[in-house]
């Protein structure tokens, strides 16, 4: 199995669950600053040209951070990185749509690509700007949403922490601290200390 992922990218999450999973797989870097998800040879693997892209041993590729993060959760039981009852999975899924729909793509990805959401690139810096406003507004909305605890889901550590673990780290792009958001920060060390993230942030370079 293959991992295509940029170092600190959302494709984080998935190495951390990959790794918390103990299944083997093989980390392969694409080098989103040079444009290499444009590339022909990685568009063969996902023509969204994004990270993450998950190559399976059966040659299939699953690609979008929440739908690799349950197949990572449901083909490892034993790992227990997911509930099994309804309401939890339900409440597992609120969370992840909310980190990639609202969070993620349209709160820091109309940060940082501005100039793809404009029609003129002088319009970017404003969109940026406004793009820190609705950032601040989601995370707001998800330390709510912890309600104090240190984990996205009532009954334990979860495949969603991994992935609120690398929204934690991306706080800074806002021009918040991580310590604006106190229970997100408790995530972040708590999720930091586990064993499986050190393993993916070193791989990426990271630690
Ligand atoms: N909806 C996708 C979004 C993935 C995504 O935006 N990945 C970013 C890195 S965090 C990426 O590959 N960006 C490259 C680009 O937009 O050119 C998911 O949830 O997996």
């Amino acid at each position: 199995m293959k991992l295509f992922y940029s170092p600190g990218a959302c494709s984080l999450a998935v190495h951390i669950a990959l790794h918390e999973s103990g299944k083997s797989f093989e980390a392969v870097r694409v080098n989103l600053k040079d444009g290499e998800q444009f590339s022909p040879e990685f568009l063969k693997v996902n023509p969204k040209s994004k990270v993450p892209a998950l190559a399976r041993d059966d040659g299939s590729i699953l690609t979008e951070c929440p739908a690799i993060l349950f197949w990572v959760a449901r083909t490892s039981p034993e790992a227990k990185l997911l509930p099994d009852d309804a309401d939890g999975e339900a409440r597992a899924l609120e969370w992840m749509n909310f980190i990639s729909g609202s969070i993620h793509n349209g709160g820091f990805t109309r940060i940082l690509r501005a100039e793809r959401f404009v029609g003129a690139p002088e319009h970017a810096p404003a969109a940026s700007e406004k793009a820190k406003a609705d950032t601040i507004k989601y995370l707001t909305i998800a330390e709510e949403m912890l309600a104090g605890r240190d984990t996205a889901l009532p009954s334990g550590h979860s495949v969603v922490d991994d992935y609120l673990f690398v929204i934690a780290r991306w706080v800074p792009r806002t021009g918040k601290e991580l310590s604006d958001f106190p229970a997100l920060k408790r995530l972040h060390d708590r999720v930091a200390a586990r064993e499986a993230t050190k393993r993916a942030l070193a791989a990426e370079g990271l630690a």
